[in-house]
């Protein structure tokens, strides 16, 4: 049996190139992909979660881990979608209008593939019209909008609005985050979830998802 918790502990520590060797090397030895993410990989991440929860890693290390996952996961996505394994659930992400900071958008994005959703990443500067259409054509069931600027924020509330218009809202959960982003805006712009960091973004969605079922 081949021996995965280096693996593990790639993921954990943000060596991207092991955590790649390791999973290629892994699935060549015959290792279910779905055993190697979701024994290995997403424990890794919950680990690095804990981790920053409890402030022994930073954003540095949680970037560096989310690079190893990312890394890892290009090689298993495709084996996955193989073998018919259904996402958890379906999330479009981006930075709202008029907004190019990416950084904590990707790691959110990189921590949502790592608990099993299937992410559609829209970029930066996604207008509403965007996120509307990419729901619609990819039957989503989360919108995860982030913004870092004061002047940028209000179009979080444009885009819940226009989802209102489109007759959508009711069927995806909107979640919003952000530097400049609080639980009390999210409540003020009627979101259905807000996280402080990108752990915490995997916990919301979750936590919204179970309340409609
Ligand atoms: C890096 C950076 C840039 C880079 C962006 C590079 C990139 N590819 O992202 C560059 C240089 C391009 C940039 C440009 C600008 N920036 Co800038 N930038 C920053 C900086 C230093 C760090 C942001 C960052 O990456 N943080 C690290 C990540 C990991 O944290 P995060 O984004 O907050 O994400 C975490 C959480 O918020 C959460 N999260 C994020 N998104 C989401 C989404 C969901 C759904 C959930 C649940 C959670 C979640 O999870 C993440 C992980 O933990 C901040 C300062 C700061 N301390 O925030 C300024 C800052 C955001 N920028 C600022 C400004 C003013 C600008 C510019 C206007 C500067 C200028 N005059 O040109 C431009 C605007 C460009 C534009 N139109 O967007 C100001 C904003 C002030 C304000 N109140 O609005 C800040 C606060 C700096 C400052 N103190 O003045 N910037």
């Amino acid at each position: 049996m081949h021996d995965l918790k280096p693996l593990f502990e790639a993921v954990l520590n943000g060596d991207a190139k092991t955590a790649r060797t390791l999973t290629e090397q892994a699935v060549a030895a015959g290792v279910e992909p779905l055993k190697l993410v979701n024994e290995f990989m997403v424990p890794a991440m919950d680990e690095v979660g804990r981790r920053f929860e409890c402030s022994e890693y930073f954003v540095p290390e949680l970037l560096l881990s989310a690079r190893a996952m990312k890394a890892a996961l290009e090689l298993v996505r495709p084996l996955l979608a193989q073998s018919g394994a259904q996402p958890f659930a379906r999330v479009v992400i981006g930075t709202v209008k008029d907004d190019l900071h990416d950084i904590g958008k990707n790691l959110v994005a990189a921590m949502f593939e790592g608990a099993g959703f299937e992410v559609i990443d829209l970029g930066v500067n996604v207008a509403p019209e965007k996120f509307i259409e990419t729901v619609k054509a990819k039957n989503a069931n989360i919108v995860a909008l982030s913004a870092l600027l004061t002047t940028t924020m209000p179009a979080m509330k444009t885009t819940i609005e226009a989802f209102k218009e489109a007759g959508l809202r009711d069927k995806v959960k909107v979640l919003i985050g952000g530097a400049p982003i609080t639980q009390k805006y999210a409540d003020e712009i009627g979101a259905d979830g807000y996280g402080n960091n990108a752990p915490a973004a995997v916990i919301v969605a979750k936590q919204a998802l179970a309340a409609a079922r």
